[in-house]
């Protein structure tokens, strides 16, 4: 029943922050997942007879691409396949199961925040035993043995039913359809004092969380709703369309607009979140008040004993490298480690593994701990409601104390999307160009203290990532950062991060692109982003 199927290699399957994304006609081409999903499988080595967990964000292509790994792990020698029923696994879901599985790996469809559709984004990834995405090791030997592949091996045989619970077999491999919640959601239950956050909701705390028409929708509903005793309405558009009901499933500010203009009226609910496609992001809104993911990942750390899971205290705190300093200050505070790692949830694994973080976060939406090797979204709005459950102050007095205690970091990224690549990648070349010859000149009265290509040393296995970021630091802890993004599916992204730290408490309410409003000066005057791709100004603002 398992058939070889000769091939020829496509030369675009280089994974990228999070995997290899591309547009669905671009998965459609014949033979282009089956050669990147036989590339994943041929860069490991003894998984014969072992588990895979496979499940998506539930995107357009996403039931297709299951049936296809499906009957390809079957024909390359797994022993089991654990699938979330229906094709669903939200990404930290995925990596839970891994874990607790036991899986050799898993393959998570999902192009994460980016639109889905017919013409829109889809994506593959593979991850590894720990639960986490695949080292820069394993993807670069996945894109080596895609340029050169030549066959795939395959099942020939029906489609296997994904939406009855239960289990099936394909030749030899047992196919298991799981339930794409109930280990999740225990694991939560784990982690945090349901009963405290359950008392904070029936005593009148108002909360909504957002979907975006994205796989957290039946996430939210067992947890938050059924679980948590909050009322039904609390999920807003928690049924998961395959196109995500034609928007962005972001949880920024530009595509959660209608949850953060709830929040800012004055009948508004106490608490607001969201939270990306494949469920693995999140946006944390107080009453009155938007919480930076910076910010967010500094507070969560500096008040995580108050919940269960964390009662212990913790190892330490590991952040991307744009992402701002204010969880530095906390490390300092409770006197545990901080590590700067480049972008990307990879980079965290080591770290978690080695129990030298506890806490991750990066300034994109994402914050995650030990519990599982991906950041999550779900997992940081109950850490929110768990603090605030015990503390019994608002989200706003949260953030100003903490700024008070702390200082503040204003923070702020300029995304200038879908520019041509050649003019993007200039940009960043002039800058590298000019690097050494920055330290000590001023831009816009700024001091320059040191610039900088971010290059990782890894800590634990002592690998080097180059090329992860210009940094150009000012005196006083201001710092700009540019670099490209490696999510996109169509031309390329230029991402600008501001930030500036403020210590004085009287400063502490102004407004966030004001208080950067010279370093936003300063970084166009560094980068001529604007005379270099023709745009006015960024399209997206976070
Ligand atoms: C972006 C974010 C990064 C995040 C990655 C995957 O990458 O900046 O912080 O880890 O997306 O997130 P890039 O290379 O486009 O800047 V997800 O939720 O899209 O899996
Ligand atoms: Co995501």
């Amino acid at each position: 029943m398992f058939k070889t199927v000769a091939t020829t290699p496509f030369d675009d399957q280089k994974p990228g922050t999070s995997g290899l994304r591309k547009k669905v006609p671009v998965f459609q081409q014949p033979n282009y997942a089956e050669n990147f999903i036989q590339s994943v499988f041929d860069a490991l080595e003894g998984y014969e007879g072992k588990t895979l967990v496979i499940g998506g964000d539930g995107r357009f292509y996403n039931r297709e691409v299951i049936q296809i790994a499906l009957k390809m792990a079957a024909a390359n020698g797994f022993g089991r396949v654990l699938v979330g029923q229906g094709g669903i696994l939200s990404t930290p879901a995925a990596s839970h199961l891994i874990r607790k599985y036991g899986a050799f790996g898993g393959l998570i469809l999902s192009a994460s925040h980016n639109p889905g559709g017919p013409t829109e984004d889809f994506g593959i990834k593979y991850n590894i035993g720990n639960g986490g995405p695949a080292p820069e090791k394993i993807t670069e030997a996945i894109f080596a043995i895609s340029k050169t592949i030549k066959e795939y091996r395959i099942a020939e045989s029906a489609d296997i039913d994904i939406d009855t619970i239960g289990t099936q077999k394909l030749g030899d491999m047992h196919v298991e359809i799981v339930d794409s919640v109930a280990d999740y959601a225990a694991l939560m239950e784990t982690l945090f004092d349901f009963e405290a956050i359950r008392a904070l909701i029936k005593s009148g705390f108002t909360l909504r969380f957002d979907s975006m028409h994205a796989v957290t929708g039946p996430y939210g509903k067992e947890i938050l709703e059924k679980r948590l005793g909050a009322p039904e309405g609390t999920c807003l558009n928690f049924v998961p369309l395959t196109d995500f009901g034609g928007h962005h499933p972001d949880p920024n500010l530009v595509y959660a607009k209608e949850l953060y203009d709830l929040l800012m009226s004055a009948d508004g609910p106490d608490f607001g979140a969201a939270s990306d496609g494949d469920g693995d992001r999140n946006l944390i809104i107080g009453k009155g008040i938007f919480i930076t993911p910076s910010d967010s990942l500094a507070m969560l750390a500096a008040n995580a004993h108050l919940a269960r899971g964390y009662k212990a205290g913790l190892k330490g705190i590991a952040r991307s490298m744009p992402t701002s300093g204010a969880a530095d200050r906390v490390a300092e505070k409770l006197k545990i480690g901080m590590y700067e790692t480049p972008t990307g949830w990879k980079f965290f694994g080591n770290l978690l593994d080695a129990d030298m973080a506890t806490i991750c976060g990066e300034e994109s939406s994402g914050t995650g701990s030990n519990h599982v090797r991906e950041k999550d979204g779900l997992w940081a709005v109950l850490l929110w409601l768990n603090i605030l459950a015990v503390r019994r102050v608002s989200v706003q007095e949260i953030a100003l104390e903490h700024w008070a205690q702390y200082g503040r970091n204003y923070y702020s990224r300029h995304d200038y999307e879908g520019v041509d690549t050649a003019s993007a990648n200039k940009v960043i070349d002039a800058l590298r160009a000019k690097l050494a010859s920055l330290p000590g000149t001023s831009v816009q009265g700024l001091k320059i203290a040191a610039a900088d290509d971010f290059a990782y040393h890894d800590p634990v296995d002592k690998s080097v990532s180059e090329h992860q970021g210009i940094r150009i630091l000012f005196e006083g802890g201001s710092r700009v950062v540019f670099r490209l993004s490696g999510t996109g599916t169509s031309g390329a992204t230029i991402r600008v991060y501001i930030e500036r730290y403020e210590p004085d408490p009287s400063r502490h309410d102004l407004e966030t692109q004001g208080a950067l409003a010279d370093l936003i000066l300063a970084a166009e005057e560094l980068s001529a982003i604007k005379a270099q791709t023709g745009r006015k100004e960024p399209s997206v603002i976070t």
